[in-house]
């Protein structure tokens, strides 16, 4: 029974790129096979419940903007909530959704008794997946919006906020189970400092390792079959977040021995907060053998905030999905949507327009890439580039048959006299820019 909140509106239809419907795919198309897969199976969209759901519509000057039925601590509003919920992705043809805990349950007055809560509405939860379909692609705990987490959770200097964290993050792991999650994801909320000067970042490190691998442990103890993944972010909230980018956890897995266990959840705005294109981060991610889903949300590139809009920018999406389809696409991982309204969208329409936009964005960016990838667009002038190192000798230095004074001796004999090849950044820009 529909909830009503979308008024009349029917299920999105793909409608061609010559349609003027605003609610209707002009590019996402889920049957089209690109590159032998259907579209739908190459991207594995997700709507994420706490932008579109949870969120108020509060900024650091102003608080709630939006006005839906289901705010407030009860537990008819959570199911409400969840109603509208999967109404929207059914009427968008989102194959997935995510969330934290706190965007779907009412907060409990302890433990426990948010526990009960969360097992609730888990339950409910599963019989909505029952009926419409759409599936989990990951579950998350929120160890961040509560003032018990203000110092962190798992790098908190009181170990009984690492205990409470450490407790939630199992009841949402069991949730996730439950529910037929794909991925696990841990975003370090807090896990950061605001000054050295009250934080003994050894400690820290430590301590949120141990936390990861009593996440893997538990992983492997009740046989969840999908990933554990970690979203690398630089800042906000925090000044300094310790899961910085792809090579800073990369590194952090490395020292403690997680590497084989963690594949990364890379955000496009976070990429971007970093200092890196979202490719660079797909692209390493990819060469470290650690790629796991995507956050598809862009920044605003003037305010520099992590201001979570859906994205609009088709060139930006088809390198981001060119290095997707070159990491041999995604297994457990999709395309989620962290991305939320402009707090004066008020409609809502506005939340499905919102994510029709992102979802053709993505599509257009998907075929283009794929067409690159089809031509070998960029993929033959690369081996061009480096195809001196198909000779045999050089073969042997990439391996380590030869030491350094073995390539001295080698190059005064064969008098190699190295002669400079143009890149043809402008040449390549060019080409890409015939996809998109
Ligand atoms: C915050 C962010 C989170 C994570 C999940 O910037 O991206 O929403 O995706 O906790
Ligand atoms: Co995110």
């Amino acid at each position: 029974m529909s909830t009503g909140f979308f008024g009349d509106i029917q299920k999105i239809k793909y409608e061609g790129p010559d349609s003027t419907n605003p609610l209707a795919f002009r590019f996402y198309n889920p049957d089209e096979i690109v590159a032998g897969k259907r579209m739908e199976d190459h991207l594995r969209f997700a709507v994420a419940y706490w932008h579109s759901f949870a969120w108020e519509g509060s900024d650091p000057f102003g608080g709630r903007t939006f006005d839906r039925p289901w705010y407030g601590d009860e537990m008819s509003k959570a199911k409400l909530k969840a109603d509208v919920a999967f109404e929207m992705f059914s009427l968008l043809g989102a194959p997935f959704y995510c969330f934290h805990d706190a965007d779907a349950r009412p907060e409990g007055k302890n433990f426990a008794e948010s526990t009960k809560n969360l097992n609730e509405i888990v339950d409910y939860l599963g019989e909505k997946q029952q009926q419409t379909g759409v599936k989990l692609l990951w579950g998350t705990a929120n160890l961040f919006s509560n003032r018990r987490f203000m110092a962190g959770a798992s790098t908190n200097p009181d170990p009984d906020v690492f205990a409470y964290s450490a407790a939630t993050i199992k009841t949402c792991m069991d949730a996730t189970m439950k529910l037929g999650g794909d991925n696990y994801v841990l975003w370090g909320g807090r896990e950061g400092y605001e000054t050295l000067l009250n934080t003994d970042l050894k400690r820290e490190l430590d301590q949120m390792a141990r936390m990861l691998h009593l996440v893997v442990e538990y992983k492997h103890k009740i046989g969840f079959k999908g990933t554990i993944l970690v979203e690398p972010k630089p800042q906000e909230p925090t000044k300094h977040q310790y899961d910085y980018d792809v090579a800073t956890v990369y590194g952090f897995l490395k020292k403690y021995g997680l590497e084989n266990e963690v594949k990364m959840n890379i955000e496009q705005g976070h990429a971007i907060l970093a200092g890196h294109t979202f490719e660079h981060e797909l692209a390493l991610a990819s060469a470290l053998g650690i790629f796991g889903s995507i956050d598809m949300n862009r920044n605003d590139y003037q305010s520099g905030w992590d201001t979570d809009q859906f994205p609009n920018n088709v060139p930006e999406m088809a390198l981001a999905y060119y290095q997707v389809l070159l990491a041999g696409g995604f297994t457990t991982g999709g395309t989620n949507f962290d991305s939320k309204l402009r707090r004066q969208s008020i409609d809502p329409a506005d939340l499905l327009i919102g994510h029709i936009g992102g979802m053709d964005c993505c599509a257009r960016g998907l075929k283009a890439a794929a067409k690159m990838v089809e031509d070998g667009a960029l993929s033959k002038p690369l081996s061009e580039r480096y195809s001196k190192w198909d000779s045999p000798e050089y073969q042997k230095m990439l391996r380590g048959e030869y030491k350094l004074d073995d390539i001295a001796g080698w190059v005064e004999k064969q008098d190699i006299n190295p002669q400079p090849k143009s890149g043809r950044q402008e040449y390549l820009e060019n080409v890409v820019n015939r996809y998109v």
